[in-house]
């Protein structure tokens, strides 16, 4: 396959300047009639006339009205054009019925549906399917199906047709078309400036119910926009849609927005919490695409960071505003450890923007996202919160209208701040995560950091040069007060010392507040100063990190050397367990103990190859001991974890039921299932039904409970991805992937959708000690898998190849193993240019 270069970029010849679309829909024969008002683009370099077009049936075409015969290749077609503008015609067929792959315009029960983002549109029409091109669209639709909707305002609805016209120049990947028997709930907008906007959410008949939570998510994230970035939506509609089968969570068409259903339906009894906080945060997310990416857009698709990095910095501090701010950091950066370290880290590094690519879906991933996040976050550190918003101002400004690069966001930050930025620059282009080491020093009341940076090397990238850190540092005097208040310490240098002075004793320094910067801190900090930190560090990010690598150390310890438990950071923790004021969300994180890979990715850091048995072990272990020492503070807890109000998926209530969960699991460690067994029968929501099931399975004592929870939920596909998921994600390692092999011959398994495929093939991947069995048998069964689904799904098959990234970690045995099958993969005859890309990134 081809490689793309972001050097080699070079505009578009033509502008368009209107693009009219006619779609005749039929499932296995769908025409669309495309009419494109080309005009040459003076600042084009020459260039052959080629349009993008993938799995099209060309019937016609036609320029300035006489029939042409283009040359037509499986990737587009060429043909002469005059000098100056023209109109091109075409006709083309295409079989949505037969699109496994959910890209371009595909169906899903019955209901026609698009995905664009990033390539889609070529498998629809012949056109510059590029970001740069943007155009105003014209689309007619022409079906008996009731609801038939695309972007922009509504023309005309007619018997058997709609018509609508999107005034705001797009690039296709933006395009959206939806045809179905569906139902909406709607709603209505006042924008601050005045305009009054319909708001829709459509869905299956019966689905209607689960509908009000996304609304209101809408409108909250729309009022968010104008009062914190000053920006307003701009039609007079905002249509959102809820599909069964997608490949990811949410499409930010103009004005069409395109959701899997799991990220918009909710309801009390079918969603958890943290299903509520999720699809919260994607409407925001979705709807804050109008500004940052639609409205400006990206140049080309390695400039991708710039519309998600900053919609992920922007949902991020959406969900902090509304409900808690350090359990949200916390809560980002678990993520952050979780998805994007061992990207940064292993065979599939690749800067938060990319050099180059084979196939662009490889590239949505935890570095251009959340890493991306990270990057606004720092900046925004940097300048400070009045120059941020001056700079985002200069940018909607400046670009409104633009397909911009990461060159033209960096400039508006220095010309409103008069920064130099070319350093800070490079936490585009640099892959990797940068270790930072910290020594101490004080003599005459004046205490000094001296900070070291490096960045291991990665795939392609052997020599890094350091990197702008701000590092949020404060001081803490010996009796745990803070002597010096947080302050933003900008290390650029390899080495670099900073000191503060009129100190009466030494400090104790709290360093990387709030997880200032996606770095690794690699001091062995004294277990003493830890547990110091964890009593009294007012930083909640801190005191958090404090007492989970305190876990982490006593967890490694247990693996290594069959240590117990560390006694005193568990004495430290109840403390601050029973501490009332601290909200009970936190609390709930504050139970949570390191996930079994990050354990492995710790140890494999420490030079010590993880055994995952023994991980598993040490985990349970932990687990235990946690229980049985704490045993008479969890009554306590449980009670102040007691929700008496009516049910509101608020950060309050559900804070509450996350201590209930995290204390149930642990009474289920002495109890043997009692309670659990008791909360599942009395459960009044799926948050408490899913929690007590969990407990039941993790005790093996799942059976009956299974069967109920299958009995009431089976025709429910959401909530039975939950049940699906559960049994082999908290399975213990001798089952896990027995469970899986019974599962995917359950009659309701369905491998063409990607949430249920996700649900249990991504059960396994997750489960460590099950997925990473001695013998082989949990990686060769997530392969077979793969390479079945590649051939009809690729972009969904090749996200899930990541589970192996992390070979190269484990014993020469499974390394052998885990190696074979990736080789296995790669020999498959006809496999994706999405999983040839990635498996052969992963075998180096
Ligand atoms: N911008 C979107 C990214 C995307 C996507 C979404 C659904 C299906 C396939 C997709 N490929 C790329 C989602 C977002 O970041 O908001
Ligand atoms: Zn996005």
């Amino acid at each position: 396959p081809r490689t793309i270069y972001l050097q080699d970029y070079a505009p578009f010849g033509w502008q368009v300047q209107s693009a009219h679309l006619t779609f005749r829909l039929a499932p296995e024969a769908t025409r669309v009639v495309s009419r494109l008002h080309f005009a040459p683009n003076p600042g084009a370099p020459a260039q052959d006339f080629f349009l993008h077009g993938e799995e099209l049936t060309l019937i016609r075409a036609s320029i300035d009205g006489e029939e042409i015969t283009p040359e037509v290749t499986p990737e587009g077609l060429r043909c002469e054009v005059p000098s100056g503008p023209f109109l091109f015609e075409a006709e083309v067929e295409i079989a949505p019925a037969k699109n496994t792959a959910l890209e371009g315009l595909y169906m899903s029960n019955g209901m026609y549906c698009t995905q664009c983002e990033a390539e889609g549109f070529r498998k629809i029409t012949y056109y510059p399917d590029r970001p740069d091109v943007m155009a105003p669209f014209e689309v007619r639709i022409e079906s008996d199906l009731p609801v038939l909707l695309s972007n922009g305002d509504k023309v005309e609805i007619g018997e058997g047709f709609a018509e609508w016209h999107d005034p705001w120049p797009k690039p296709s990947y933006l395009f959206a078309l939806v045809a179905g028997e569906l139902v909406n709930h709607a709603g209505q907008f006042t924008t601050r400036g005045g305009r009054d906007v319909e708001l829709n959410v459509w869905v299956r008949p019966g689905d209607e119910h689960k509908c009000p939570f996304a609304m209101e998510s809408l409108k909250t994230s729309m009022r968010w926009d104008e009062d914190v970035y000053g920006r307003e939506y701009d039609l007079d509609i905002f249509n959102i849609v809820a599909v069964d089968d997608f490949n990811m969570g949410a499409m930010e068409n103009k004005g069409l927005n395109i959701f899997n259903s799991s990220a918009v339906l909710a309801s009390p009894d079918t969603s958890t919490d943290a299903d509520f906080e999720r699809i919260e945060a994607i409407i925001a997310h979705e709807y804050f695409h109008n500004w940052t990416g639609n409205r400006i857009t990206c140049r080309d698709w390695f400039q991708l960071c710039l519309k998600e990095g900053l919609t992920v910095f922007r949902d991020q501090s959406f969900t902090a505003d509304l409900r808690s701010a350090p359990v949200k950091r916390i809560s980002d950066v678990l993520m952050l450890r979780a998805r994007q370290f061992p990207e940064d880290q292993g065979p599939l590094a690749h800067p938060v923007r990319p050099e180059s690519f084979q196939e662009i879906n490889n590239f949505y991933t935890a570095t251009v996202y959340e890493k991306g996040a990270e990057v606004i976050g720092m900046l925004k550190r940097l300048v400070g919160d009045e120059d941020y918003f001056k700079a985002l101002d200069l940018y909607f400004e400046r670009h409104d209208g633009d397909a911009a690069t990461i060159e033209d966001w960096l400039a508006v930050f220095e010309d409103a701040t008069g920064r130099d930025l070319s350093q800070f620059k490079r936490w585009y282009s640099q892959a990797g995560t940068p270790r930072l080491r910290y020594e101490e020093s004080f003599a005459d009341g004046t205490y000094t950091l001296t900070f070291h940076q490096h960045t291991p090397p990665t795939p392609g990238q052997e020599e890094k040069a350091p990197q702008v850190i701000p590092v949020a540092v404060g001081l803490l005097g010996p009796n745990g007060d803070e002597v010096v208040e947080t302050r933003v310490l900008e290390v650029t240098e390899a080495e670099q010392s900073f000191s503060f002075e009129g100190l009466s004793a030494q400090p104790v320094p709290s360093v990387l507040r709030g997880f200032s910067a996606p770095v690794v801190l690699e001091n062995d900090i004294p277990r003493e100063t830890r547990l110091f930190l964890l009593a009294h560090d007012t930083d909640p990010f801190n005191r958090w990190e404090a007492s989970r690598s305190l876990a982490r150390e006593s967890l490694m310890a247990s693996v290594t050397e069959g240590a117990e438990p560390d006694g005193a950071w568990l004495d430290a923790l109840g403390q601050v367990l029973s501490e009332t004021g601290l909200e009970p969300a936190f609390r709930a994180l504050m139970l949570g103990v390191p996930a079994q890979a990050e354990l492995a990715r710790a140890l494999h850091e420490k030079g010590v190859t993880p055994d995952p048995e023994a991980i598993w072990t040490a985990s349970e272990r932990l687990a235990q001991t946690m229980a049985a020492r704490w045993e008479g503070m969890l009554p306590a807890l449980a009670e102040e974890a007691k929700v008496e109000a009516d049910y509101v998926p608020d950060a309050e209530q559900s804070g509450k039921r996350a201590l209930g969960s995290a204390v149930l699991a642990l009474q289920t460690r002495l109890d043997g299932g009692a309670a659990a067994l008791a909360a599942f029968d009395g459960a009044t929501n799926m948050t408490q039904q899913l929690a007590a099931l969990s407990c039941l399975v993790r005790a093996g004592r799942d059976k009956q409970a299974l069967e109920a929870f299958h009995a009431q939920w089976k025709n429910d596909k959401l909530v039975m991805n939950k049940w699906f998921g559960l049994q082999i994600a908290l399975a213990g390692p001798d089952v896990a992937v027995e469970r899986t092999e019974a599962l995917v011959k359950h009659p309701q398994f369905d491998a063409s959708n990607p949430n249920r495929f996700r649900a249990v093939l991504g059960a396994l991947a997750g489960n460590h000690a099950g997925f990473h069995r001695a013998d082989g048998h949990g990686y060769r069964l997530l392969a077979d898998h793969l390479i079945d689904l590649d051939s009809r799904n690729p972009q969904t098959a090749a996200r899930m190849a990541v589970a192996f990234q992390t070979w190269t970690r484990y014993d020469e045995g499974r390394q052998a193993l885990m190696k074979a099958e990736l080789e296995r993969i790669a020999a498959k005859p006809g496999l994706s240019r999405d999983m040839s890309e990635m498996v052969s990134r992963m075998l180096g």
